[in-house]
């Protein structure tokens, strides 16, 4: 039998604070009892209440309730939003639309479970993003490419599964505000490539109603060349009449057999997919030819930037893959559809612990753009190691692209700017461009274990992302404690004791493995483990150039030029070693390990200490964390437990691989006289 958490939504006892006499009853006015989205949040008030602070809840018909929960429709309210107020022992909900009572209903639920008191509250919630993303790398087969938490729950030996735990991930999702899912792997292998085929339209069609109960629309990644793939013409080329009308035909029938569908996600171009590029055509060419085909169905078609030349010589210092989503998509600004959006990786390499912003954001002035992180631990410690990736997320949303400052280009001044603040939330919120079609994904980290995260910790990510692209304003720290006290335990010590672990565990994970934003130095394709040299002579692009004096790619002006994508006050930060942010020194630059940082440490002392203190900090996680045996879920401390036994490991395997490297290159002893192999 496959067994199942709850996750964030166990409704754990609590200890009533004066909320359950508000919450006996629920009552719905202006939106209609039957309809999925609000009976489903009745539902879950019911089971929520019933669980957290025992009894039963009453649905009242008709009739004066004197105190309870009134639900009720008020148009005023904006999309996706919700005000809740308590006068008088009602706790009123209002929204208005489905969404809106949806989450407007977890919200209290939140409340009820952080034991909050409700009296006399008044809070408003509206959604930042219009759209706020799921993006699964699953398989047909069941496999997940990137998957640290067991197999796919959305497909088994080339089915698409639809049951109960899928309805638990749409309650899940639907919790923190996530609207929009793309079920299937952006690398979509042939199986992949049959879900737009009559054979499988009707389990996609039964897995788009149940999301859309939950105010979540699903997506497909698309194959490119689907149309040789699956039997018609023997061409992707976006121009060839024979291809549209192929495509024409298999968008009418796939929209007629699942009308919820939101729309298509596509890779094209990247990694050895096909792409308009194969015919001489540009990325709009593609997009275009797809948007105006899904148009007539209300469709979007999301077209990820991820192209680079992943065949490069690593003797060859001019090419630089930093550069390559921008060179590749800045000519055709403008170009696109109202209904496409350019999906961008937060970094120009591919999610790194550490990276610069991409300079795409905001340099796209004409385009809907939207930001893709990953919470799938690919290269932050495969859901072994703790990583709370919310700090890093909110770095790259409050970075100023300067895209609506008016002196953008010729300005120097990024640190007293500015006229005109413009940060990616901005942008990809639609905010600076207002053109509506815009967001946040994030490529998920779940999975079939039972925890659906693989460590439980790493359920921070999957309930932070989405809180986090709902409301861009919470704190890393505030949505850190939401999630403990609703998975762990409300207990004083378990919170602190959480938040001490979680918010500085990036940093930490930055520590121990590659330093001052080179990036890199994995096991290569695994991408868990050091190996320093890795990817130093491979074709992918990836490169840290260390030898004998120093370490770091010239990524300026006299480099490969990257820096200057940048709007120009960026620019010229980046450029100067002096002014350069030092977590990301040696991305843009190539410095001797003598050179001295503004804490008076060289290079390569700063390698060694960051790496002894990583060690040292895992070690104080696993003393915190062993504090809290018999406070929290005996499962939850073994499951957690027995990660940490594999990050101190790798951690160590880390600080060892690193030390020794550079000291062998370098001959630089450490100042403190440290054991170095
Ligand atoms: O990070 C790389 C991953 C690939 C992934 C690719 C992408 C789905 O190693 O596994 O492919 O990025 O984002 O397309």
């Amino acid at each position: 039998m496959e067994n199942w958490t709850q996750g964030w939504l166990v409704y754990r006892h609590v200890e009533d604070v004066g909320n359950a006499q508000l919450t006996r009853k629920i009552k719905i006015t202006g939106f209609d009892e039957e309809q999925p989205m609000v009976r489903n949040a009745v539902a879950e008030f019911r089971r929520g209440i019933r669980g957290m602070l025992g009894g039963s809840v009453t649905l009242v018909h008709a009739g004066a309730m004197r105190e309870g929960v009134l639900v009720s429709c008020r148009q005023e309210i904006p999309a996706e939003g919700y005000r809740i107020r308590e006068a008088d022992g009602i706790l009123q909900v209002e929204a208005a639309d489905g969404p809106g009572v949806l989450y407007g209903i977890f919200h209290v639920l939140r409340l009820v479970a952080m034991e909050k008191p409700m009296r006399g509250i008044d809070v408003t919630c509206r959604p930042d993003n219009p759209l706020r993303m799921y993006n699964h790398w699953d398989n047909m087969d069941g496999s997940i490419e990137r998957g640290y938490s067991g197999n796919s729950f959305f497909f088994e030996d080339n089915r698409v599964l639809v049951n109960r735990r899928t309805r638990d991930y749409c309650r899940l999702a639907a919790s923190v505000g996530i609207n929009g899912v793309v079920i299937n792997n952006v690398n979509v292998k042939e199986a992949a490539s049959w879900l737009i085929t009559e054979r499988y339209l009707g389990q996609v069609k039964k897995m788009a109603a149940l999301f859309a109960e939950y105010g979540i629309r699903l997506f497909l990644s698309l194959n490119f060349a689907a149309p040789i793939e699956l039997g018609g013409p023997d061409s992707a080329d976006p121009f060839d009449e024979d291809v549209t009308a192929w495509w024409r035909q298999k968008i009418a029938q796939v929209y007629e057999a699942v009308p919820e569908l939101g729309g298509f996600l596509v890779k094209a171009d990247s990694e050895g997919r096909p792409g308009p590029f194969t015919y001489g055509r540009t990325q709009a060419d593609g997009a275009n030819m797809l948007a105006d085909l899904v148009r007539p169905y209300g469709g979007i078609i999301l077209w990820r930037c991820f192209v680079y030349n992943c065949t490069q010589d690593w003797r060859d210092t001019k090419t630089d893959r930093a550069r390559a989503a921008y060179d590749n998509f800045i000519g055709t600004d403008g170009d696109y559809r109202d209904n496409v959006i350019l999906q961008i990786k937060n970094g120009p390499m591919d999610f790194q612990i550490r990276e610069p912003v991409s300079p795409l954001f905001g340099a796209l002035q004409k385009t809907n753009q939207m930001l893709e992180v990953q919470i799938a631990q690919e290269y932050t410690g495969h859901q072994i190691d703790v990583c709370y990736l919310i700090p890093m997320f909110k770095e790259v949303l409050d970075f100023n692209t300067c895209a609506a400052c008016p002196s953008r280009s010729e300005c120097t001044a990024p640190v007293t700017c500015c006229e005109k603040r413009s940060t990616v939330a901005d942008v990809v919120s639609g905010r600076t461009m207002h053109n509506g079609n815009a967001g946040i994904c994030a490529v998920c980290n779940t999975g079939r274990d039972e925890n659906w995260t693989g460590n439980d910790l790493a359920g921070a990510n999957f309930y932070g992302f989405g809180r986090l692209a709902y409301d861009t304003g919470l704190s890393a720290e505030t949505i850190a404690e939401e999630w403990i006290r609703l998975a762990l335990s409300n207990d004083r010590q378990v919170v602190e004791h959480g938040k001490k672990i979680l918010l500085p565990s990036r940093e930490t994970y930055e520590k121990y493995t590659s330093p001052l934003g080179i990036g890199w130095m994995v096991t290569p394709m695994e991408h868990y483990g050091p190996s320093v040299d890795g990817y130093e002579y491979s074709r992918w692009g990836t490169y840290h150039r260390a030898d004998w004096q120093g370490i770091g790619v010239d990524r300026t002006d006299r480099g490969t030029g990257y820096a200057q994508q940048y709007a120009n006050p960026m620019a010229c930060l980046y450029n100067g070693a002096e002014t350069c942010p030092e977590e990301l020194l040696l991305f843009f630059h190539h410095l001797p390990y003598q050179h001295r940082l503004r804490s008076g440490k060289t290079i390569i002392q700063h390698i060694y200490d960051s790496h002894f203190e990583g060690v040292e900090e895992v070690e104080e996680m696993i003393r915190l964390w062993k504090e809290l045996e018999g406070k929290i879920e005996e499962r939850i401390y073994q499951n957690v437990s027995e990660r940490f036994v594999r990050q101190l490991e790798n951690a160590r395997e880390w600080r060892d691989q690193v030390n020794s490297y550079f000291y062998r290159k370098s001959g630089i002893a450490d100042e403190k006289g440290r054991r170095i192999y």
